[in-house]
């Protein structure tokens, strides 16, 4: 598998029904330097999620930029995704990884230090810190955040990629990755935004200058 670089996850946002205005932004966030793609659907039917894949699937290539589908192992099996992003009460990772095989990123969002030491979150590709800060945008099954005490503690057991999510925007970006994380990924700070292109660039710029620290 190529090095993938997690800076920047630009994850889809579902309430965005509009196929203009969905795929609009999804290539302003590519434009302004995402760095990998996660299709999140929690409402659709299967049919409307699969032909938004095989959309997103055709924009990120043309950018060269890694699409990840979350949840669904099938969709992702069937557009040939890059890989899947997957919670504690998906498809169990060995399950996961015995369908998609060794070529494809897994990620794994965990919620307490104890998960992240876990054998799971010890063999996928990278974790995701869900959430790190409070949202507005994923309401039902949220965890605690674990807030930036939450990423050094797990910093300092995992050695893999560790992407954060939940409540992520310019202002807070930059503790973020000061205190270990290797990315950030956001929808509304993104999606919401006035300009998507230009929050993108703004959230990288934080990151690059951050990183290189
Ligand atoms: N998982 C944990 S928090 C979250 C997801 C999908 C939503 C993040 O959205 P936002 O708008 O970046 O806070
Ligand atoms: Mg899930």
């Amino acid at each position: 598998m190529p090095k993938v670089d997690y800076a920047l996850m630009y994850v889809t946002d579902d309430s965005i029904r509009d196929d203009h205005s969905f795929f609009a932004i999804l290539e302003a966030a590519l434009k302004g330097g995402a760095t990998i793609v996660q299709l999140r659907e929690k409402t659709c039917d299967t049919a409307t999620f699969y032909k938004r894949a095989i959309r997103c699937k055709e924009l990120c290539g043309t950018y060269q930029i890694p699409l990840l589908i979350n949840d669904r192992l099938d969709i992702a099996l069937a557009i040939d995704a890059d890989g899947v992003h997957i919670g504690q009460s998906d498809m169990p990772y060995n399950v996961a990884r015995e369908l998609l095989g060794n070529e494809k990123i897994i990620g794994l969002s965990v919620s307490t230090t104890a998960q992240a030491i876990k054998s799971d979150a010890q063999s996928a590709d990278y974790i995701g810190i869900s959430p790190i800060f409070s949202t507005n945008t994923k309401t039902n099954d949220l965890a605690k955040p674990l807030g930036i005490s939450g990423l050094k503690e797990i910093r300092e057991l995992y050695t893999k990629p560790i992407v954060c999510i939940g409540g992520i925007h310019k202002e807070n970006t930059k503790e973020i990755i000061a205190n270990g994380a290797d990315g950030i990924a956001v929808v509304s700070a993104i999606s919401k935004a006035e300009d998507a292109e230009a929050a993108t660039k703004k959230l990288k710029d934080i990151i690059c200058k951050t990183g290189t620290n």
